[in-house]
């Protein structure tokens, strides 16, 4: 994507104005209950960029009760015709290509990515999302089948209710399009909470979703902290299904919630450690680039981040030595400028745990190559790090990190690789770099990975299914896959007079 879209990406609006920062319900922004706030930081400065209303259980069940008011029975949503809910996407879609530039530019103030990934991927990829589910409305059909008697059975697809929905800072604007896609195109509603770090864009996404004609209630927006607003959601008792991405730790808290309230649905899309294993044929240049894209791409903070780098003995210290090279030419800094291609950690806690795992990596005896330290004196920038000699016990090789820190492991043979590459708690996404088609074929049998990508990395698309084995999650969102999640299968059988074949 980067350098297709590079050229046609318009000018940053470097200071974009702020126009929604309130609890959006019924279409509606309003104050929250409590009449608290809470401030949104810029991550490339620390300083404060707006107030934004603290949503808690009291706007959560405002926002529940909205969306059971549109999910009654009679309801205009309920009796809208699934063709016209894709146009509704649809036309939200042309509202974030309309305001494309701003959108790029309000996600870079508000999380620190580069603005031209913003625009080129972020922007690029919620927008294909919507457009991908809003073509399924119409298209999830059920069966009719072939039960013995005088029978006539067959399934509908219907919507959940009300949904759940509860996303991380990493990706604020594709993380919501990739919740709200499949929910609204099945004709469910949404009650989504936003990451505190970032809840900018999505409150203004909100915003055009009520321009593009979404009856109120439908989408409810409540910016505000895990523990209470995300907890409030996870258990609540008219909450029918919780989607959640982020830790695993809370994933567990969101599955546990879930289970004691009312066994609402749930899907999980957890943390990762992914190995990235680089066979002795590849185009070295090639996969060392690969290699630093899997792991740098977004601050290193991707669930699917190559995050074990396996590269095979005989190219190993060359492979080190290069990604070294390529790791120190990597340009950080003000994420508006065209050339920067690393900003900021998203905040304060996360720039310290990232530190603290360069130091741990340290005392554990990893050879640090290049990095390791924060640069300047204020946002939360943090130098490109690579450490070699990373054996598998140390925790850099094991915990998820989610900063740009690349730890490089070697391996001799593939029996033993396979074995080392599995034994972790997550499985979310493998990849495999090498021309050797058998050696290709069986690694993507074995490693267990919700995705494995060969001679490439994080190659996302609507219509392909992701998400984790173990403890990177349970289900898949994006594709056809991720309609399972979002609809409730009907059986229904009707008594004939007389069946014929
Ligand atoms: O995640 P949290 P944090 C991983 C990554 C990172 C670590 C911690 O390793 O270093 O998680 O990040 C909401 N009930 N990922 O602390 O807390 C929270 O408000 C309900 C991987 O930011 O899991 C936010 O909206 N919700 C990841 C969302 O959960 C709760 C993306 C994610 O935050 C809650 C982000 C609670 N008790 C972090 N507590 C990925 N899979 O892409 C918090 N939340």
């Amino acid at each position: 994507y980067q350098s297709a879209c590079m050229s046609s990406v318009p000018e940053p609006i470097t200071k974009p104005d702020i126009q929604y920062a309130g609890i959006f319900i019924n279409n509606e922004f309003v104050d929250s209950v409590s009449g608290k706030t809470f401030q949104s930081i810029n991550p490339s400065t620390g300083e404060v960029i707006c107030e934004v209303a603290e949503g808690d259980k009291a706007d959560v069940d405002k926002a529940v009760n909205a969306a059971k008011q549109a999910f009654r029975l009679g309801s205009p949503w309920r009796r809208m015709d699934a063709a016209h809910r894709g146009l509704l996407m649809n036309r939200l879609a042309d509202l974030m290509e309309k305001n494309r530039g701003y959108l790029a530019s309000l996600e870079t103030l508000d999380n620190g990515k580069p603005y031209q990934v913003a625009f080129a991927a972020d922007l690029e990829l919620s927008i294909k999302c919507l457009r991908y589910y809003a073509g399924w409305a119409d298209k999830n059909h059920g069966k009719v089948i072939p039960i013995c008697g005088d029978f006539y059975s067959y399934t509908r697809h219907e919507p959940v209710g009300i949904c759940g929905q509860i996303i991380p800072w990493n990706f604020p604007l594709l993380m919501q399009a990739w919740k709200l896609g499949p929910a609204l195109s099945m004709g469910n509603c949404v009650v989504m909470k936003t990451a505190e770090q970032t809840p900018l864009t999505a409150l203004y996404v909100a915003q055009l979703a009520a321009e593009a004609g979404f009856p109120p209630g439908v989408l409810n927006i409540v910016p505000g902290y895990g523990p209470t607003a995300g907890a409030a959601i996870a258990n609540h008792p008219d909450v029918d299904k919780v989607a959640f991405t982020g830790s695993t730790e809370v994933g567990k808290i969101v599955a546990k919630a879930a289970a004691e309230s009312n066994l609402k649905r749930v899907s999980l899309e957890l943390g990762g450690k992914s190995p990235n294993i680089i066979l002795s044929d590849v185009d070295i240049e090639k996969a060392v680039e690969d290699a630093h894209f899997a792991l740098f791409f977004n601050m290193g903070q991707c669930c699917c981040a190559g995050t074990r780098v396996y590269v095979e003995e005989k190219i190993y210290d060359e492979f080190v030595e290069r990604s070294t090279e390529r790791a120190k030419k990597r340009t950080v800094g003000d994420p508006y400028l065209k050339t920067t291609e690393q900003g900021p950690q998203i905040d304060q806690d996360q720039f310290n745990t990232v530190l603290k795992y360069i130091d741990i990596g340290k005392k554990e005896g990893a050879k640090l190559t290049t990095g390791g330290a924060s640069i300047g004196d204020k946002g939360y920038f943090i130098e490109p790090t690579v450490f070699a000699d990373v054996k598998d016990n140390m925790a850099i090789a094991n915990e998820e990190i989610f900063g740009p820190v690349m730890p490089i492991m070697k391996f001799k043979n593939i029996e033993e690789l396979i074995e080392r590459a599995n034994n972790n708690s997550y499985g979310l996404a493998a990849a495999v770099h090498t021309k050797d088609l058998d050696k290709a074929n069986y690694l993507i049998n074995s490693l267990r990975a919700g995705t494995v990508w060969v001679n490439c990395y994080d190659v996302f698309d609507a219509a392909a299914p992701f998400g984790g084995y173990k403890m990177s999650g349970q289900g898949r969102e994006l594709g056809e896959y991720g309609l399972h999640a979002y609809t409730e299968v009907k059986n229904v059988t009707v008594a004939l007079t007389q069946k014929n074949s």
